[in-house]
């Protein structure tokens, strides 16, 4: 976390008026974002300003640029300006005219537009939501189908590249560097009862695509009187990839019965009611773009994602929890548990949901 010094003084780079205060903002598990507030000519002005992880995004000005791409792309489809307002981020610029500031400690800041009146869930409340959220993450694809080239550059090579988020795993089991190994042995007998998943999308030759790469159910605003999906929100993974790994997130965050860091496991099972709200919605925006193989490999999708996260969080665990950010002893480990809780109760619907997506 940064001093309110070194906060107040990037909030201020960004000419929003007289800045008033910043309070921390989202369950976001990688950046640091606050809520700043500012006053000009009396008038309150609010911003999301972001301290970028640097430690996970190495390159933050090629960052920055995907970002600038996608959201002017985004917003010329639009033409009227009150409309873009609230459904798609838009970036303040500094006083220099840059999407970010780069402070004398190395800090990497940037300024998004607040969206008022909506909020992000971690959680569904009803079905609507579930198809909601499919639909808006559906329609964010398809509107980056057209993205002029060239290719956005990678912003995590090997994102969502099975074999190497294996590889991780095995490296951190051969180095156990903090001695968790040991009581983490059911995960990672879980893991290596499934390597026929890890290249289950590698092999099946997908078109590649511009994909927003991090459709957790939290990554969309909702509108706070309409409950619609307003906003897809987080763009810092929107890169070349494959359609069913965006499905795979929002099947792996939307239809899932618990948090994903729920304690009791009996509480995590996929509901197919939500699952299908979710693929409604989704489809409904990408029919006529998706191709038959993609749509067939949908389910596959949740599976593959929702392992690999497991993966990534087990990983993280036993290094120690060096990337996600953690708010109690083990909280990894628990979200692990959860994802694989949760990829048990997919495969054991597999045949019906993959019957329920052909028949819509
Ligand atoms: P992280 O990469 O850490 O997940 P996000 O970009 O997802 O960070 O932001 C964290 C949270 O902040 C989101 O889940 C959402 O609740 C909120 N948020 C992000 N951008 C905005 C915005 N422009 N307006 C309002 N709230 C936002
Ligand atoms: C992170 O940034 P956030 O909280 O929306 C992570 C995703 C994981 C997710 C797990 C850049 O997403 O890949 O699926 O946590 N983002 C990055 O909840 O690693
Ligand atoms: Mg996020």
């Amino acid at each position: 976390m940064s001093s309110q010094q070194e906060i107040a003084s990037a909030a201020q780079e960004f000419s929003l008026g007289q800045f008033i205060r910043a309070t921390p903002h989202g369950n976001g598990h990688i950046n640091d974002s606050y809520l700043a507030e500012f006053s000009r000519d009396g008038v309150p002005v609010r911003a999301l300003l972001q301290r970028i992880n640097t430690t996970i995004f190495t390159n933050p000005v090629a960052l920055m640029e995907n970002i600038e791409r996608v959201s002017n792309h985004l917003a010329d489809k639009y033409d009227s300006a009150d409309h873009t307002s609230r459904t798609i981020l838009h970036l303040h610029r500094t006083s220099k005219g840059e999407s970010f500031f780069l402070d004398p400690g190395g800090n990497y800041w940037r300024a998004f537009q607040f969206i008022d009146r909506a909020h992000s869930i971690d959680r569904i409340q009803n079905n609507n939501q579930a198809f909601e959220a499919g639909r808006a993450f559906g329609h964010f694809q398809r509107q980056l189908a057209d993205l002029p080239a060239p290719r956005l550059q990678d912003t995590i090579p090997g994102f969502h590249y099975a074999p190497t988020r294996l590889g991780n795993l095995k490296k951190i089991l051969a180095e156990d560097p903090i001695g968790r190994v040991k009581s983490a042995q059911p995960e990672i007998d879980f893991v290596f009862k499934r390597l026929s998943l890890i290249r289950s999308l590698i092999d099946a030759n997908l078109p590649e695509r511009t994909t927003h790469n991090d459709c957790k159910l939290n990554n969309v605003l909702f509108d706070d009187e309409t409950d619609k999906a307003l906003c897809v929100i987080d763009l810092d993974t929107v890169m070349p990839g494959l359609l069913p790994f965006d499905f795979g997130d929002m099947v792996r965050t939307i239809p899932c019965s618990s948090d994903e860091d729920e304690q009791n496991l009996s509480k995590v099972k996929l509901n197919f009611k939500t699952f299908s709200a979710l693929s409604r919605g989704y489809l409904s925006s990408v029919e006529g773009f998706i191709t038959e193989d993609e749509k067939n490999l949908l389910v596959t999708g949740g599976m593959l994602i929702t392992f690999l996260i497991g993966i990534r969080f087990l990983t993280d665990h036993l290094s120690g929890d060096k990337y996600f950010r953690i708010h109690r002893e083990g909280h990894n480990l628990d979200r692990c548990r959860v994802q694989f809780r949760l990829l048990e109760s997919i495969e054991e619907q597999k045949s019906k949901l993959e019957d329920l997506i052909a028949s819509i």
